[in-house]
């Protein structure tokens, strides 16, 4: 809520209120704190009061391949923000561990003790779906930019994201690779423990059929598995063009590995986790030919692109993956929502974050709907040489 007029009577109005307790549908308490809620729109905007933003994030352990980077990109995002006039971020940033219990403890924090104005992460879809539960019913805009599974922006209102869903991104690697490596028959591997491998499997399975691709081999494990004989045996009976591997890095480096060490040369498809050069990194000569889908590309020539490369390579002494540029967008996206209505209370940031209709981000134009939803054109790139090329 914006107050267009300052005459005494709107400010005795105001502060009316910022003190009366509201409810939402969802049962949270939607008090507004008026000190959050400043003067002038858009660049202009001036909130005297610090907007706290959470972020949760796999900082450790198995899903830190992608939190780390995740991490820089909206550190370097909440710098450039807190340099422009007008509003002064502060960044909560909690590590989740790579377990649900202890995103669900972080979201917890967040949203009660800290009393952020909004959420960002988490890393996993894994864990989306129960913090995501949590978020909505106390009322907190939570905005993934990680988070690919199906069904995501449907747990609730306050649910956003800026994450490319793997539904769109498969939709344009499964074609990509069909024709690239003459794809007629494929081998489809998967981790059926995880919410984003699974929900992703489906996808695979629904693309392949659409394209007349036959899946020669079905077989699944689960996230912590080391020893994939049993499924590679099988992959061996058959003469694959492909192998579609819907998985976690965990899973994927000794499952690639083993495949390469038993002769199985077919290249691989696979799904966002392979986004991460630290995959890439630890698979080797084995990533080579790795076909993916994605959100961003170094090699994109969209807005800010090349800046963002070189002011995150400055600061961190490293290239950034798609990771830190969904998380760096991410930023950006709330700020756009804070800024529209020059409010970063929880409700206005909610109301706004569902009506970016076209913000020219690194990753390109892009859009966030009413139901949460992104929309954003994907990239399918492939590894050639160690690095990720554009397909
Ligand atoms: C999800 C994902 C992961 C691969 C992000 C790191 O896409 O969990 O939805």
């Amino acid at each position: 809520m914006r107050l267009k007029t300052s005459s005494g009577a709107a400010l005795a109005v105001a502060a009316l209120l910022a003190t009366a307790a509201c409810v939402s549908e969802s049962g949270a308490d939607t008090t507004a704190d008026s000190a959050l809620s400043g003067s002038g729109a858009g660049e202009e905007c001036k909130i005297d009061e610090t907007v706290k933003l959470g972020a949760v994030f796999s900082l450790t352990e198995a899903a830190a391949f992608a939190g780390e980077y995740q991490k820089e990109g909206l550190e370097l995002a909440i710098e450039e923000l807190n340099a422009a006039e007008g509003i002064e971020y502060e960044l909560v940033l909690e590590d989740d561990g790579s377990t649900v219990e202890g995103s669900t403890v972080a979201f917890e924090k967040l949203i009660n003790r800290d009393q952020v104005s909004a959420i960002i992460g988490p890393t996993l879809s894994n864990m989306a779906f129960s913090t995501y539960t949590d978020a909505q019913s106390a009322g907190v805009p939570a905005l993934g930019v990680s988070t690919t599974a199906e069904g995501i922006p449907e747990i609730g209102d306050y649910i956003f994201r800026a994450s490319l869903p793997e539904v769109s991104a498969l939709a344009a690697s499964i074609p990509a690779a069909k024709e690239t490596l003459d794809m007629k028959k494929v081998a489809v591997l998967h981790d059926s423990a995880d919410e984003f491998t699974v929900s992703a499997y489906r996808t695979i399975t629904d693309e392949l059929g659409e394209e007349g691709i036959e899946i020669a081999v079905d077989e699944s494990f689960g996230t912590d598995d080391t020893d994939f004989a049993a499924q590679l045996g099988k992959v061996l009976e058959e003469d694959v063009d492909a192998v579609i591997l819907s998985a976690l890095p965990k899973a994927t480096v000794p499952l690639v590995k083993q495949a390469r060490d038993l002769g199985i040369t077919a290249p691989i498809v696979g799904g966002n986790a392979f986004n991460s050069p630290v995959l890439i990194g630890a698979l080797g000569d084995a990533a080579e030919g790795l076909i993916v889908g994605g959100a961003w590309s170094a090699a994109s020539e969209t807005t800010g692109n090349a800046e963002f490369i070189a002011a995150y390579n400055a600061k961190y002494d490293r290239a950034p993956d798609q990771f830190a540029a969904q998380a760096y967008t991410g930023a950006y996206l709330i700020d756009q929502a804070i800024r529209a209505d020059c409010d970063a209370n929880r409700e206005s940031i909610k109301d706004n974050l569902g009506q970016i209709l076209e913000y020219d981000s690194v990753l390109g134009p892009i859009s966030i709907d009413e139901g949460g939803e992104v929309t954003q054109t994907p990239v399918v790139q492939i590894v050639r040489d160690g690095a990720f090329t554009l397909l």
